[in-house]
């Protein structure tokens, strides 16, 4: 069985004293939450202030992205052994926004992952297609490039600290989801490709998040999918109550 995650990706929002107050939201209403990894990835300054309320409860703490030098001359940088000194257990990777406004690739994508899981956290790695993408009838292939190139060389163990996010850019706070259908169809074909790359069992072990303006409302239509672990939760996890209703209605 795996365990289902629910992610809050909190992008380019909240202060200091505005993630001390969310979290202090959150803790209570998921304090009972059981069965379901609840992770919250704030912006880098405020890392280790979360990290330190969120000691000794159920929520782990991600970053959005590191480099994948652990130090040198590389300024303006951080490194995955900067985020677990921070109080990290979880880095995302790959998000959509750093491929279309930073320059990510496939190749420094899977640099940053291997270097990630080399320190010691766990990969929340993203892939999805372009609207473009998706209307060019390339859905498919893209993916398979994403998960193929993103994974070069990493081993079946090292596989184990990945989790996927599937996040269609064009569902991307644009407060259009894709269907539970649509949804499934590629989080079953980004299975397929996982089979195909290592073996049935890392196909079956594997994580896929669905990510792309996830909601309390329709979370359990996505969670009733077979091949749907969890969400990555962009501006619905920017408030308490949201956030906590999503992370309850986790498989
Ligand atoms: C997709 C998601 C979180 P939102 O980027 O990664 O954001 O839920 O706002 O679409």
């Amino acid at each position: 069985m795996r365990t289902p995650v629910i992610a809050g990706n909190w992008k380019l929002y909240k202060t200091a004293g505005q993630a001390l107050e969310l979290v202090g939201g959150l803790l209570p209403l998921v304090a009972q939450t059981k069965g379901v990894e609840i992770v919250v990835a704030p912006v880098f300054t405020v890392l280790g202030k979360v990290a330190e309320a969120l000691a000794g409860s159920n929520i782990h703490l991600s970053a959005q992205d590191c480099f994948w030098e652990e130090e040198g001359a590389f300024t303006g940088e951080i490194s995955s052994t900067m985020l677990i000194d921070a109080g990290c257990s979880h880095v995302i990777i790959g998000h959509s926004e750093r491929r279309q406004f930073f320059g990510e690739t496939d190749a420094t994508v899977n640099k940053k992952i291997k270097a990630a899981i080399k320190a010691g956290l766990t990969v929340l790695f993203c892939i999805g297609e372009t609207l473009q993408e998706r209307e060019g009838d390339q859905t498919f292939d893209v993916l398979r490039r994403q998960v193929t190139q993103g994974l070069r060389d990493l081993s079946q163990e090292q596989l184990k600290k990945v989790i996927i996010a599937y996040e269609p850019v064009w569902a991307i706070g644009t407060g259009k989801t894709a269907t539970d259908s649509q949804a499934q169809e590629a989080h079953q074909f980004i299975r397929g490709v996982i089979a195909g790359l290592y073996d049935k069992d890392a196909a079956e072990e594997m994580r896929i998040l669905y990510g792309g303006s996830v909601k309390p409302e329709n979370i359990g239509g996505l969670m009733a999918q077979a091949d749907i672990d969890g969400a990555l939760v962009g501006g619905a996890s920017l408030k308490a109550d949201s956030f906590a209703a999503i992370a309850k209605l986790g498989k």
